[in-house]
């Protein structure tokens, strides 16, 4: 078999966002956009030859055709095996899993995560390194540089490989390993979790729903609830991944998955449901009647870690993205645990997980995860809190509202402004930033700002700086007002405004978020001119 050094010209576009590179089907299927990506990435990995890669994605269209143009660049590549999983599939957290039991040097995700898939909608392509966790800055930016001076891309001359089996065959120099996508990770959850207690929750009279919304999660959770915890047939829903997920957008949020929040609402609701998404790194906890919001889960599961076997001997402590809620620093500070603050983004938090300063951590995007990987973990978060309520044998309002009672409740709320202009995004950000400097001392709508700020961040590990991370402005009386651009769209600009307020009375903390937050809310908009610059009366998605 010949390698072939295919000529090429670079794409200006390479530059990964906030997770990976996304573009829309058609962008990848554009020979040879895929192929100068991957070359960038092995360009960009000294000493890469001779060592183990794992391969596999959400299940997306396109996902298998990407695999097999992977796996021969991958040869030509001289990397020395690859990890496949069966079918070209791995979940997300799956594939930090394998990276870490197998000692690889890195992994390939094929995922646009939470955005639409088919041939309409987004791929996306994400490298993480051996620790397991996403690719730092400097070496995102290392293959967006090498993106930059490509001249040829290296190719195996081969014919397609059987991914459908498991076992080892040889391409070229290379062995490729099939694997069974699910067993690395199920057995992981097995070592974490007291499966015993999890199991006698799930085949008692406790009912539960898990929404797989046809994306990678269903395989992993039909195994584990169903299979290895009893909990009876049907308790997985929409289990199949499809190359379009059935149409949906695969994100766990109570727009999204509309027919799982409209259930846990109806009369006769289950005690308990969850959905993850795409890529099977995200999750949405719903109790009977009742939603937790992200950052409120991460706060609840760092309380009552020690509910849980792999984390009895407590926490050394807890990080969340700068947009997520402050409910996580008031449990940090009641445990006498340390909380940091990262930008947005996985990747900001694999240098506190690897020098073992924090164990758990969180963002507000329905991501939750802890040292047991370096990818946010979906399921984990599901039997996270299934362990939680099978201690306390208290429903998740219960669970939430005793939470509330005692640190406080941060009302949250995210609105989205999808599919603006570039410019009017660009715009919007800019004038933000330049009202920012007099806003220090005023009172808006009732709260004194105490600060306003472009968010920049020091890795408390490295020294790594990493600047323009958001707009944020804090008030006096701890509530948030934060801006950002989205860095995972493929279409346009997307404004992200984080709102926040802290209420310490229980007889005020049962009020609807949006109601609670009004006033922000109406600030936030002001303050862009929303309606002004862009005719929106509304956001595009709360969550
Ligand atoms: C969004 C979220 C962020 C998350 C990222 C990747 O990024 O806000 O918290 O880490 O998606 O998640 P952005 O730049 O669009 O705000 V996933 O599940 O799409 O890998
Ligand atoms: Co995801």
């Amino acid at each position: 078999m010949k390698v072939l050094h295919i000529p090429t010209q670079p794409f200006s576009d390479q530059r990964p966002g906030t997770s990976g590179l996304r573009k829309k089907v058609r962008v990848f299927q554009q020979t040879p956009y895929l192929h100068n990506f991957i070359q960038a990435i092995c360009d960009a990995l000294p000493g890469h030859e001779g060592q183990t890669l794992v391969l596999g994605g959400d299940g997306r269209y396109f996902n298998r055709e990407a695999v097999q143009i992977i796996l021969k660049m991958a040869a030509a590549n001289d990397w020395g095996r690859v990890i496949v999983g069966r079918g070209g599939l791995f979940s997300t957290p799956a594939v930090s899993t394998v990276i870490r039991a197998r000692h690889a040097f890195g992994g390939i995700i094929l995922s646009a995560s939470h955005n639409p898939g088919g041939p309409e909608h987004d791929f996306g392509v994400k490298y993480n390194i051996g620790n397991g966790g996403p690719a730092p800055e400097s070496v995102t930016e290392a293959i967006w540089a090498a993106s930059k001076v490509l001249s040829a891309y290296r190719i195996l001359d081969a014919a397609d490989i059987d991914i459908d089996h498991e076992g080892e065959t040889r391409l070229g120099a290379m062995t490729v390993e099939v694997s069974n996508p699910v067993s690395e990770y199920a057995a992981l959850m097995e070592r974490l979790f007291d499966f015993n207690a999890l199991a006698r929750l799930l085949q008692g009279p406790f009912r539960m729903r898990f929404d797989a919304l046809h994306a990678i999660t269903g395989p992993y959770a039909h195994e584990i609830f169903e299979k290895r915890l009893g909990a009876p047939m049907g308790t997985v829903v929409n289990g199949t991944p499809l190359p379009d997920f059935g149409g949906g957008h695969p994100d766990p949020n109570l727009v999204y998955a509309k027919a799982l929040a409209d259930e846990l609402f109806s009369a006769d609701a289950p005690d308990f449901g969850a959905a993850s998404d795409g890529d099977g790194d995200r999750n949405m906890i719903l109790g009977k009647q009742f939603f937790v919001t992200p950052s409120d889960s991460l706060a609840v599961l760092a309380a009552q870690a020690t509910c849980i076997p792999a984390y009895g001997g407590g926490l050394r402590g807890i990080a969340r993205s700068m947009p997520t809620s402050q409910a996580a620093d008031v449990v940090a500070t009641a445990l006498g645990i340390p909380c940091f603050e990262t930008p947005t983004g996985w990747k900001f938090f694999g240098n506190l997980l690897d020098a073992g300063r924090i164990t758990f951590c969180g963002e507000e995007s329905f991501g939750t995860g802890s040292n047991h990987i370096r990818e946010k973990d979906g399921l984990w978060a599901v039997l996270a809190w299934l362990s939680i309520i099978a201690h306390h044998g208290q429903s998740v309002a219960e669970i939430v509202r005793a939470h509330w009672a005692r640190y406080g409740r941060h009302y949250y709320t995210r609105h989205d402004y999808e599919e603006l202009s570039t410019e009017v995004g660009a715009q919007m950000m800019h004038a933000l930033a330049a009202q920012f400097p007099i806003l220090a001392g005023q009172t808006l709508v009732g709260h004194t700002v105490e600060s306003a700020d472009d968010f920049a961040y020091t890795d408390p590990v490295d020294g790594s700086q990493s600047l323009h991370q958001g707009l944020r402005m804090r008030f006096t009386d701890g509530s948030r007002l934060i801006f950002r651009l989205s860095g995972t769209g493929t279409e346009g600009a997307t404004l992200r405004i984080y709102h926040e307020q802290y209420e310490i009375d229980p007889a005020r903390q049962q009020q609807d978020p949006q109601r609670a937050l009004r006033d922000l809310i109406a600030l936030g908009r002001g303050l862009t001119r929303m309606e002004a610059l862009t005719g929106r009366k509304a956001p595009t998605v709360i969550t």
